[in-house]
């Protein structure tokens, strides 16, 4: 979409709270940040059976055997009838992807079953995920769940629980893993830096308050989305091109007069360019304010 905003300040003429609210299809994209890591059980609860004595929940976060391989200290022994439940904490965000990271040794599914719910906390149920169907008999296998579409469902303050359980009382089995790989999206905060214009500044300095820039003119074609321009009081002699936008992301970009002054825009004997009259011009620019001038 095009659209022109144009106004004109006239010297000593107020212009508050001017706000244009068009934006660029690209302007309106809301950039997210995705994170994968993966997350160890936190703590490894049991409601039925109980942590064997010399395993720890902390070995679950680590693949470390294959074949037959048998280190007491590498996995954690679940007896036949087993429940228990790991705690997942994947943090804030939205999450994209969910996926079990796992290493099972036991028995064949065709010889007893063991499943993994997750719960679903819109649902207050715990909704099957899978189970030992990947595993071989009493050698280690390894393999990955991913957790069912729509996935918040699975999240509730920052974290995700998933239970083992066994389906019958036949058999004992073991897990060298059980970790979760979390996806996990969130919206970076907008920025809130702050640019300041002073009278007695210059162009040349990062325009920060102790070292402002001169003109308002290097703010409009500088600050960045989101962020505010404070101009201290006084009288800027210059055409202002604003070539800056704020974002749906980021929020609206600010320009206001430095609270308690007041900052006038004015056009007198400044030489404008053929076809523009304006001394301030915004051009298919988008979520910008322009307040006490
Ligand atoms: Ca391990």
């Amino acid at each position: 979409m095009r659209h022109t905003a144009l106004f004109t300040c006239l010297a000593l003429a107020s212009c508050d709270s001017v706000t244009t609210q068009t934006a660029h299809d690209d302007e309106r994209e809301v950039s997210q940040l995705a994170v994968t890591s993966v997350v160890a059980c936190n703590p490894l609860a049991f409601t039925i059976g109980s942590l064997p004595s010399g395993q720890s929940a902390s070995t679950l976060a680590q693949r470390e055997l294959s074949g037959t391989q048998d280190v007491w200290a590498n996995y954690v022994e679940f007896s036949g009838g087993s429940e228990a439940s790991c705690t997942f904490n994947v943090g804030s965000g939205t999450a994209a992807g969910l996926s079990l990271g796992l290493n099972y040794r036991g028995p064949q599914k065709s010889e007893m079953r063991w499943t993994f719910d997750a719960y679903d906390n819109a649902a207050q149920a715990w909704v099957n995920v899978g189970d030992n169907a990947f595993a071989g008999d009493w050698t280690w296998s390894a393999s990955s769940i991913s957790l069912p579409a729509p996935l918040a469902r699975f999240v509730a303050a920052g974290a995700v629980r998933i239970r083992y359980k066994a389906v019958g009382s036949a058999d004992a089995s073991q897990l060298d893993e059980w970790s979760l790989s979390a996806t996990m999206e969130s919206t970076p905060p907008p920025d809130t830096a702050t640019y300041f214009v002073s009278t007695s500044g210059s162009d040349a300095n990062p325009g920060t308050e102790a070292a402002p820039w001169r003109h308002i003119n290097k703010a409009a074609q500088t600050a960045i989305p989101g962020s505010t321009v404070k101009v201290r009081g006084g009288t800027y002699n210059e055409m202002v091109t604003v070539t800056v936008s704020g974002s749906a992301a980021a929020g609206y970009t600010t320009f206001q007069s430095y609270p308690g002054e007041t900052a006038v825009i004015d056009g007198t004997g400044v030489t404008v360019g053929s076809g523009a009259h304006d001394v301030i011009l915004m051009e298919n620019r988008s979520y910008l304010r322009w307040k006490g001038f």
